[in-house]
């Protein structure tokens, strides 16, 4: 038996074609277009009909932080609803975080992690490595990983000094690590001991309302740390060099200027720095700004951000969108620690939205539709190690989905599959949606159905990426 996509067209991040696409085994086993004759489905075969609609590798979204534990509250997410919502969405695969804190164990520390989400995701999942304490045992144990484990990349933060924080010299003894052996360092790109001055001075004055997270963490800030971190990326070899979360013009000159000193630099992007704005949304006040508080911050829309990051993603200077899912509910923990900014727990949730989200940019003609699919599956696939995904092409895992370019639909936590009681793009209304969800060969999700299960996502090895060594 065989599942036949019919009627589609299949766009890739390098083409397009109108062509059928069978599926076999979990694979796809033959892409043939139409103007040679198709693919007729024999008796035996389902059959995906996708007459209108554009047929597209799943998405991979390579930065989610499910359940994740901040020490005061868990995001709203588990690895299953969170996954459901991934698939509701056209993600077919995410990549979650395994966190080591400062004097903590390495391998220990990922295999909580692993045995957090096992038995859990409905899609393919992997983990990224976080290093919050590098240390010479730390290194070695991240390196092995490698071989060990099938993780290609470490995160790396500059910002949250006493917490996740790195300094210069070990920032350069990671990324010394990343240039031998190939993996990719992320890295949250933010200055953090000039931030926690700035918040400091902000409390004293009294200037506690929600906006006032973006106006302690200025865009200046952050390009600094992109500087920085590009520096650091070349005097160590060249490591391949990913920012996380990048949210301004600012910031993305920097990674600009560093690509063209020939810098292994590679950035990602959010949809709530393509959408979403300090005057519109953290300005709301109390309760509802709290929703917005994420961090790198929402930076004001007067400043060309949003026009800047769109095109940025047009040609090429942003690889990757991810959305940095981190959910909290707007009561019982965005608010639970009292109305400061400072005391917020960080993070939007966005998992189930992001293919539409960034194909609002095809609608409004910023990106093609090519380049929706390389952001937000193939680049991802290439750059983080996960061969079989991010393209629909014959050997490839059969991660399809059907996406249906002019259904107009509204963005609600009425209707979202998030395990959140709001919803940061409350009322959108976006034209393009998800029909139809293929996993490994599986229907997950059909026509809003959900037909997966927890458990039979499948923990991704990955090997570092020839496309960054
Ligand atoms: N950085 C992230 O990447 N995710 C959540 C919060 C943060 O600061
Ligand atoms: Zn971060
Ligand atoms: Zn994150």
């Amino acid at each position: 038996m065989r599942t036949i996509v019919t009627n589609g067209t299949i766009v890739n991040a390098d083409g397009r074609v109108d062509a059928d696409l069978a599926i076999k085994d979990g694979v796809i086993q033959a892409i043939t277009p139409r103007s040679a004759g198709g693919i007729t489905p024999g008796p035996d075969d389902v059959v995906i009909d996708a007459t209108g609609c554009l047929v597209v590798p799943g998405g991979v979204d390579a930065h989610v932080h499910m359940q994740l534990d901040t020490g005061t509250t868990v995001s709203s997410d588990s690895f299953e609803s969170g996954t459901i919502a991934a698939a509701h969405g056209g993600t077919t695969t995410i990549v979650d975080f395994a966190e080591q804190r400062a004097g903590g164990n390495v391998l220990q520390a990922f295999e909580k992690r692993m045995a957090e989400a096992e038995g859990q995701c409905v899609v393919d999942w992997a983990l990224h490595q976080i290093l919050g304490g590098v240390n010479e045992q730390a290194l070695i144990d991240t390196r092995s990983l490698v071989e060990r484990e099938g993780v290609a990349s470490i995160k790396l933060f500059m910002a949250y000094p006493g917490r996740l924080y790195s300094d210069d010299g070990q920032i350069l003894r990671a990324l010394q690590m990343c240039a031998d052996t190939g993996m990719m360092a992320m890295v949250h790109a933010e200055n953090g001991l000039a931030i926690d001055v700035l918040v400091e001075q902000a409390i004293a004055a009294g200037n506690i309302t929600p906006d006032f997270h973006s106006r302690t963490r200025p865009p200046e800030l952050e390009a600094e740390a992109v500087h920085r971190a590009a520096v650091l990326s070349r005097v160590a070899g060249n490591a391949p060099l990913y920012i996380v979360h990048l949210s301004s013009s600012h910031a993305l000159r920097e990674v600009v200027e560093a690509r063209s000193r020939g810098t292994n630099i590679f950035a990602e992007t959010c949809p709530q720095y393509l959408h979403l704005s300090l005057e519109d949304h953290l300005g709301k006040g109390w309760p509802d700004g709290a929703a917005y508080i994420c961090s790198t911050p929402l930076r004001s829309k007067h400043e060309h951000h949003h026009a800047d990051l769109w095109e940025g993603l047009r040609v090429d200077q942003l690889a990757v969108v991810s959305t940095d899912h981190c959910p909290f509910c707007l009561r019982e923990q965005k608010l639970a620690n009292g109305e400061s900014f400072n005391v917020v727990p960080n993070g939007i949730g966005g998992v189930e939205h992001r293919m539409d989200l960034v194909f609002q940019g095809v609608v409004a003609g910023h990106i093609s539709a090519e380049r929706w699919v390389e952001v937000c599956a193939t680049a991802p696939a290439r750059l983080f190690g996960l061969g079989k995904k991010g393209a629909l092409r014959e050997g490839m895992d059969a991660d399809v989905v059907v996406y249906d370019p002019a259904k107009v639909h509204t963005l609600s936590v009425a209707t979202h599959h998030m395990n959140l009681d709001h919803s940061a793009y409350e009322g959108m209304e976006v034209t393009g949606a998800v029909k139809t969800v293929v996993s490994r060969g599986d229907i997950i999700v059909d026509n809003g159905e959900f037909h997966g299960r927890a458990g039979r996502g499948k923990y991704l090895r990955r090997d570092v990426s020839q496309h960054v060594r």
